[in-house]
């Protein structure tokens, strides 16, 4: 999408509303005509459009801006169905507001132009006079920007934490080792938080089309714009005034994961790719051999037969099942991967199903479209019609047969060899019909979708679903690995901003290769790298096909002893990362979170030196570091920080260097929280009587959230969870509320792990004197745990 000047394009504006250019026609959308008001929608005619206003709740309204015909009838993104109103409505000749309760609305009339104000009364999005136009078939819209503005999110994007000063596209691309600087990459999420003279907003924009958005890059500072190539401007401002309550609001709209199975928190094991059978085996073994932790093994593209989606390759893999049993036995689950072409083939059952059925990308004139990838010449799926998808999802049975429990969507974009996909080609869109062009950006996504739902019904239990490409509402499909990243130091540290976008932008469970797809890691890199994963949701060490081994043993004995402490040390955490998944399922507050969730004004936490910083759910800090550095300058938000290995306590508000040595990322706990462990098994579901409680000392205390259930089946939906909530007041006293659900909990005894504390004398529970070591029973009821110091 070229740029085009805000100079140019004001200059253009101010001759005439309608111009014809030398290229294309640049259209106003001009001045408001017919009015229709009520609790329900606004709706206003223009010479050019319609808009349509309406509350989806208090705080969030969509503004729908189209030509005739192009209106945005079908969304894949939202879910959210509208549960607002206009509380009071108001015209005069010049303009007209409205209230949601939370929101202002002010629309001038001549011409259009919205203006929105906050519960706080500050104008959170405005429109600039160049206010909305189409070139073409493109829309776009400008906004007035304010001097201090701030941008995050976009999702799984390059580039800086605050956004500012930069332009992005959304046209979902398979970049190999990608530039650290690359755009667009895979996902296309077209939602952003905006901070903007202390306030904070959402914008989300529901066009599947090619899209991009600029702020402010190569403008005068007074502008932010964005647009797509086609269809309607199709928006969703967000006017919460906290960043968690905007993505809370945002995951309402476009849906939140939900619960993966346990065993996919744990260490993942990938490479391009392990074959045959026998070193499939093999590696298994050696994790249980060398105890160190593991849940999967992946296999990749080789595993089938000339790469035929739904296969097994006759030799490599002869008998799958006594396989997978045998991995079974050993605690491993197996992961394959799956791309989109089906090889043309006649007598491939899946070809001649696909082409009997005419599930098919198509040409205008009915013929299948034909792409070159790993199998050959392929027909590509349309996951946009609900009958393909559902026999894609059926399809799975030879996969899920042999015990294959996690289905890795790759090269959905769609990727074809490097090849131009006809623009014109035709989906089935639900019925409607559409072209390429407008699916495109949603066709990994609905992959993910077909996906999740056959699996599900072929396993009777949770399927972990990754994919490569997907769109906005895509998490509520799959979690999400940043594709083919590069072994440097750089893209380490990106790899983190992308999985706390992605994290801000409703994908709570993403990751990137460890240690870099393409190239090859120094040992420091990969150590380095591998410690971050400890604090990412997906954490998975893959490599490319000529690339490095990237298992943990693959680097020298002492890096060995590293890497299993690192990985042991994910094990140790998996009550509170459980705990943490459960959040981003109630309330989609991510796993990773950037710390300018908690607080957005705080110039410090764009600071190019601490941007990278990030909570790891409620209670702890991580301050990535690169490979190449013993030592970091960390920023500490307010409150008290134990470093969690060494103990020693910095206190909040403060930059300090911190010492990171190999192996020692600075991680900090927070004072005055509660932080549930567990002694680190083989694999996620061994099971541990004794739950340890890392009780943090603090000036002020914290309220926590403690849940388990039975980590794979589906009974959480029917309430057989284990619910805690934990009142801490960071000195004394400790209060565990009575188990909401019905589980019964995996812990008999709860240990209590003092740290920042004088020698603890006089514990209690209930009343009652504890004596000896720390340890009272874990049962269903309230419990109320004081002791002195
Ligand atoms: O053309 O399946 O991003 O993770 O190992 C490359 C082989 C296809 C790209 C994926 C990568 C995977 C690889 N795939």
């Amino acid at each position: 999408m070229p740029l085009r000047s805000l100079y140019c394009l004001l200059l253009l504006v101010c001759l005439t509303s309608t111009i014809n250019a030398q290229d294309s026609k640049l259209i106003q959308l001009g001045d408001v005509g017919k009015v229709s008001l009520s609790a329900k929608e606004i709706l206003l005619q223009t010479e050019q459009g319609s808009i349509s206003i309406i509350p989806y709740d208090s705080d969030i309204v969509r503004i729908q801006i189209a030509q005739a015909g192009k209106k945005n009838n079908l969304s894949y993104g939202v879910i959210g169905e509208p549960k607002g109103t206009f509380t009071d409505w108001n015209q005069s000749k010049t303009e007209i507001t409205a209230s949601t309760g939370d929101l202002k609305l002010r629309i001038s009339k001549s011409p259009y132009q919205l203006r929105v104000w906050n519960k706080a009364g500050k104008l959170i999005v405005e429109d600039d006079t160049l206010g909305t136009t189409w070139q073409g078939t493109e829309v776009m819209a400008y906004k007035k920007m304010h001097p201090t503005e701030r941008f995050i999110g976009l999702g799984e994007k390059t580039g800086h934490l605050d956004r500012k000063g930069s332009f992005y596209e959304n046209w979902n691309t398979d970049d190999f080792g990608y530039e650290a600087e690359a755009d667009p990459l895979y996902a296309t999420i077209p939602f952003f938080v905006g901070l903007r003279d202390s306030a904070t907003y959402g914008i989300f924009l529901d066009n599947t089309y090619r899209s991009y958005f600029s702020f402010a890059a190569s403008t005068d500072n007074t502008c932010y714009h964005f647009g797509a190539a086609d269809g309607a401007l199709d928006y969703y401002i967000f006017g919460a005034s906290d960043v968690s309550k905007i993505i809370e609001d945002y995951t309402w709209l476009t849906g939140r994961m939900s619960m993966p199975p346990k065993w996919s928190l744990g260490y993942q094991q990938c490479r391009y790719s392990y074959y045959p059978d026998t070193e499939v085996l093999a590696i298994a073994k050696t994790f249980r051999e060398k105890k160190i932790p593991a849940d999967v093994i992946y296999l990749d593209i080789h595993y089938m037969d000339a790469y035929k989606i739904f296969t097994f390759h006759p030799e490599r893999f002869s008998k799958p099942k006594s396989l997978m049993d045998e991995l079974k036995g050993m605690g491993f689950k197996v992961v394959t991967i799956v791309d989109p072409g089906i090889k043309v083939e006649k007598g491939y059952h899946a070809f001649d199903e696909l082409a009997a059925n005419g599930y098919y990308a198509k040409y205008p004139n009915g013929k299948p479209y034909i792409g070159s990838v790993w199998p050959g010449r392929c027909y590509f799926p349309d996951f946009t019609n609900p009958e393909g998808r559902a026999w894609w999802g059926k399809s799975f049975k030879t996969l899920t047969d042999a015990g294959v429990r996690g289905f890795w969507n790759d090269m959905n974009e769609p990727a074809a060899w490097g090849q131009y996909i006809p623009g014109s080609l035709n989906f089935n869109f639900e019925g409607q019909g559409a072209s390429y062009k407008k699916i495109h950006n949603v066709y990994g996504m609905q992959m993910s979708r077909a996906t999740l739902d056959g699996t599900k019904k072929l396993m009777g239990e949770r399927p972990f679903i990754l994919t490569r490409a997907t769109y906005s509402g895509g998490q509520r499909y799959s979690a999400i690995w940043t594709g083919d990243n590069v072994a440097t130091d750089e893209h380490m540290l990106l790899g983190v901003r992308m999985v706390s976008s992605l994290g801000l932008s409703g994908f709570p469970f993403a990751g990137c290769d460890i240690a870099g797809f393409a190239g090859e890691p120094s040992d420091a890199l990969y150590l380095r790298w591998l410690n971050i994963g400890v604090y990412t949701p997906l954490f998975r060490g893959h490599t490319a096909y000529d690339g490095r081994d990237h298992e943990p043993w693959s680097f020298g004995e002492t890096n060995e002893e590293i890497a299993k402490n690192l990985i042991r040390q994910r094990y140790a955490m998996m009550p509170y990362l459980y705990s943490a998944m459960y959040t981003a399922t109630q309330n989609g507050l991510p796993i990773v979170r950037t710390l300018a969730i908690q607080q957005p004004f705080d110039a410090m936490v764009y600071d190019l030196a601490y941007e990278n910083e990030f909570m790891f759910g409620d209670n702890i800090l991580v301050a990535p570091v690169s490979s190449k550095s013993n030592a970091v300058k960390v920023y500490f938000p307010a409150g008290d920080w134990y470093h969690m290995q060494t103990g020693e306590m910095f206190a909040g508000g403060q930059v300090k260097l911190v010492e990171a040595p190999i192996g020692q990322l600075p991680v900090f706990v927070k004072g005055g929280t509660v932080t549930p462990m567990v002694t680190p098994g083989d694999y996620v579901e061994v099971q541990r009587d004794t739950l340890q409680l890392h009780i943090y000392k603090g000036k002020s205390g914290s309220k926590y959230v403690f849940y388990e259930d039975d980590g794979i089946s589906y009974k959480y939906e029917d309430n057989n969870i284990a619910l805690r909530n934990i009142d801490f007041n960071g000195m004394n006293d400790l209060k565990v509320a009575a188990q909401t659900g019905s589980f019964n909990s995996s812990y008999k005894y709860a240990e209590l792990v003092f740290h920042g504390f004088g020698p603890v004398k006089n514990l209690s529970a209930n009343g009652n004197k504890i004596s000896g070591k720390n340890v009272i029973a874990w049962g269903k009821g309230e419990m109320d745990v004081r002791w002195e110091e």
